[in-house]
């Protein structure tokens, strides 16, 4: 009991959330493999790795040599495809920061970065070796501090709160220790943004890229953060930012300055006030540890309020697209559902929900999308709906428990009957749910 009377109220202790991001993630992880590269430019993309295939045009180029994996570090780095005359439609995922200083970045056309940087070097990913990594890294922090929340292959949210260290200098040591720990665990340097929230780090873990530390205090809002444009804002894309452009809204400090009820005027109930909240750089959000899911969602917001009659071929379109999109999430995570349950929400905001329950376990995208079909003709879909969601619940992940659940696939099913779908007002409208 003493212990709770001495220690300092935890209460007491301002938040320090951090950011973390690893810096030029998967071209990073090549230098790793090819040290020899260090410091040149080096566009990721343009496929898959199935093999070493450098290591076969080695073996044919000098023959007399033995080129194994343990010696590609000895890989002339002339040898190494250059993106000079590059033709085809593939797309730069990440490239180093050699290459960045001639434009080169991700989501870049090839052929484009083949202009601005003819000399950079051109390697396919290897997703098996970012996954490692990513793993590595992640262990690495969670062995420091604790409240670690995955936010995918490069980054997490680290709550430094309660951590030895996160407190002082606003989190700068604990930075640094985990910066320098990372890169003893892997040989790559990653940036940290230590803030009061996750919103502003996520911002902050961007300011000094690469292996950069920013801190941001609540008293830094208008020096550092107001300054930024919008599209700067995790959550706000490229549409958002078009629409804020339009009315002359170009950094955050010029969304602070518009009032609440004219967001919610001009960008709706919830996304407006949101926006709000955050150009003030509020954002409550606690880091989420990884914990098994109870189910996993898709959701899409429409551009502008869709009708079940008028809209249907794009309705249809996104429903099957939303359902695909959970199919895949769960067997990415490698997780089956048994519930299957969709979500609408009107354009007057009221939202409705229904679910069914099957007898198996599923992750296939058709058998969600007929199901989720089904609920959905259980519902009035005579008003305009401004939100789609298609969810899957009663996860297992097989094998966990030993047991192995029924993976339930349905067979494919002919079109129902021309008087059904005649009949069946919704099945009118969404033709294709049983296709
Ligand atoms: P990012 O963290 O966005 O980029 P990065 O790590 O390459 O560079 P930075 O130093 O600016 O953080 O993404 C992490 C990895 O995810 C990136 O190395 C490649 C991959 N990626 C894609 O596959 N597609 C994309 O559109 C982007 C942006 C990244
Ligand atoms: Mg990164
Ligand atoms: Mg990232």
């Amino acid at each position: 009991m003493l212990d709770r009377v001495d220690a300092p109220s935890d209460q007491t202790l301002p938040r320090r959330i951090a950011h973390l991001d690893m810096d030029a993630f998967f071209a990073s992880v090549e230098l790793l493999r090819y040290p020899q590269l260090k410091g040149l430019p080096v566009v990721i993309g343009g496929g898959r790795r199935r093999e070493d295939d450098l290591l076969l045009r080695l073996r044919e180029a000098y023959p007399d040599r033995e080129w194994a994996t343990d010696s590609l570090d000895h890989i002339p780095v002339d040898f190494f495809p250059r993106l000079a005359g590059y033709t085809g439609r593939g797309v730069a995922t990440t490239a180093t920061y050699a290459a960045r200083q001639f434009g080169v970045g991700s989501a870049m056309g090839l052929m484009k970065a083949a202009k601005l940087c003819p000399q950079a070097i051109l390697l396919p990913v290897d997703f098996d070796e970012v996954k490692r990594i990513s793993r590595l890294f992640k262990s690495t922090i969670r062995e420091i501090a604790p409240v670690v929340e995955d936010r995918g292959v490069d980054e997490v949210y680290i709550d430094f709160t309660h951590v030895p260290g996160g407190q002082r200098e606003g989190g700068r040591v604990l930075a640094r220790l985990i910066q320098k720990s990372i890169f003893q665990a892997t040989g790559l340097t990653c940036s940290i943004g230590v803030a009061p929230n996750k919103l502003i780090a996520k911002m902050a873990s961007e300011f000094n890229k690469p292996n950069g530390i920013s801190i941001v205090q609540p008293g830094d809002l208008q020096a550092l953060i107001w300054p930024l444009p919008c599209r700067k804002i995790n959550g706000v894309g490229p549409k958002a930012d078009e629409k804020l452009q339009g009315h002359g809204i170009h950094t955050i400090g010029e969304l602070a300055q518009r009032e609440r009820g004219w967001l919610v005027e001009h960008f709706g109930k919830s996304y407006g006030a949101w926006l709000h909240e955050v150009s003030w750089g509020r954002d409550e959000r606690v880091v989420q540890t990884e914990s098994e899911p109870v189910s996993m969602s898709r959701e899409t917001t429409f551009e502008r309020d869709l009708h079940a009659v008028r809209d249907r071929a794009e309705l249809g379109a996104i429903f099957t697209r939303l359902c695909q999109q959970v199919a895949a999430d769960l067997s990415n995570k490698g997780y089956l559902g048994k519930t299957i349950g969709i979500k609408l929400r009107y354009d007057n905001f009221q939202s409705v929900t229904r679910d069914v329950t099957l007898d198996s376990f599923t992750a296939d995208p058709a058998t969600i999308r007929r199901q989720a079909g089904l609920c959905l003709k259980r519902v009035d879909l005579s008003r305009r709906i401004r939100l789609l969601g298609v969810r899957v619940g009663k996860l297992v992940k097989p094998g966990t428990d030993g047991s192995v659940p029924q993976v339930y696939s349905e067979p494919a099913s002919p079109p129902p009957p021309r008087d059904k779908i005649r009949h069946d007002r919704n099945d009118l409208l969404f033709p294709e749910l049983d296709g």
